[in-house]
């Protein structure tokens, strides 16, 4: 019997004592079959999806704080209502991945101090500040339309439990994604300053986007082997592709100008060329030194720490009733 929505006991492992049939594993990829918590996997496997669904996780929690920064400013309370729906949005995403992850037998708690200690990364995109309300839309339409181009691959993932959390996550991820566009478009169609201020989201927006998608393929030490693994489906710069061609013609019906001034049709490829993306940028924002790291850091320890009573509670309310359901049974 399976333990919970993701298809597996929380805990249920892979043990790496195990003699593991590589040749069984191999198949099963081949023949585009799921791998699921209780089956035999590749130490290697196991860890990088542990790297990858904890990092996704962390990235869901920490990018609560960008567009949460707003909350309490939106110009009005449809707005506020939608904003306040889209974190929580974050933070339940950031819940089915670090469900996610602990069928891989790894302790949610281990993870979240892994973050603490800055042993795991987050996505870049979360060290940008948000200036001004078009910046949520910006965030919505470029962010969320970014995570959406890595992600719906991701629901092919051959690992069941992340391939599931992702089928709901890219649902709710298109929503966000029309709803910054809609920011964008009602701001791009009123007054002049209004607009402005939607163009200069989209300038200071465009380029950090495009780094989401991590370094080039040929600096990219995990892709090959997690392509090869079926956790990925596609290269970054294949997936950056993608977004690119789907941005151009949305930001013409937003009547907004993407700001690079290489981007043209190219019919030979049947793809955008753009201009060369700053990828020192991106290196020294995960090293930790992007605009908003040391804020964005501080701000998740003390939260963590002011919401110890929570967790406290939950365990002792938890200990009480298996205490009490021992005592009756
Ligand atoms: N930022 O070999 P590579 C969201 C790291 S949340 C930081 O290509 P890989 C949302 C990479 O981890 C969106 N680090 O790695 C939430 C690796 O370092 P380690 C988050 C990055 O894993 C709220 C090293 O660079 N999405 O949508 O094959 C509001 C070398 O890279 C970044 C996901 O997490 C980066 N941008 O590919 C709105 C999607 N890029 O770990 C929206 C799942 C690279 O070896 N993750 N690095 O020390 C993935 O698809 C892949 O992990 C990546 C990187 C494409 C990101």
């Amino acid at each position: 019997m399976y333990g919970n929505d993701f298809g597996g006991d929380q805990h249920t492992r892979h043990e790496p004592d195990r003699p593991h049939d590589d040749r069984a594993f191999t198949a099963l990829l081949a023949g585009e079959g799921r791998v699921e918590p209780r089956d035999d996997m590749p130490e290697g496997y196991r860890k990088t999806l542990v790297r990858q669904i904890a990092q996704h996780a962390h990235s869901e929690i920490i990018g609560m704080q960008p567009e949460g920064n707003w909350i309490s400013r939106a110009p009005s309370l449809r707005r506020k209502a939608i904003l306040m729906a889209k974190v929580q949005d974050e933070a339940g995403h950031g819940l089915y991945l670090y469900a996610a992850a602990e069928t891989l037998g790894v302790d949610r708690a281990d993870l979240v101090d892994q973050l603490h200690s800055g042993r795991q990364k987050y996505s870049s995109i979360f060290n940008y500040p948000t200036l001004t309300w078009a910046d949520v839309g910006a965030i919505g339409w470029l962010v969320d339309g970014a995570a959406i181009t890595n992600q719906v691959p991701l629901c092919r993932c051959s690992y069941g439990p992340y391939a599931r959390a992702m089928v709901r996550v890219c649902k709710e991820e298109s929503f966000h994604q029309r709803q910054g566009f809609e920011i964008l478009y009602t701001l791009s169609h009123g007054t002049p300053s209004q607009k402005a201020m939607a163009q200069d989201a989209v300038n200071r927006y465009w380029w950090p986007s495009l780094m989401m998608f991590g370094p080039p393929d040929d600096d990219s030490p995990n892709s090959a082997q997690s392509m090869a693994w079926g956790i990925k489906r596609f290269s970054n710069d294949e997936l950056r592709q993608r977004f690119v061609d789907m941005t151009v013609p949305q930001a013409q019906a937003l009547g907004l100008t993407l700001p690079d001034p290489d981007l043209r049709w190219n019919d030979e490829r049947g793809g955008y060329d753009y201009g060369e993306i700053d990828f020192t940028e991106l290196f020294e924002v995960i090293r930790g030194n992007g605009p908003c790291n040391t804020e964005r850091m501080a701000h998740k320890r003390a939260a963590h720490q002011a919401g110890a009573w929570a967790r406290d509670a939950a365990e002792a309310y938890a200990e009480k009733h298996a205490r009490r359901t021992e005592s009756v049974a």
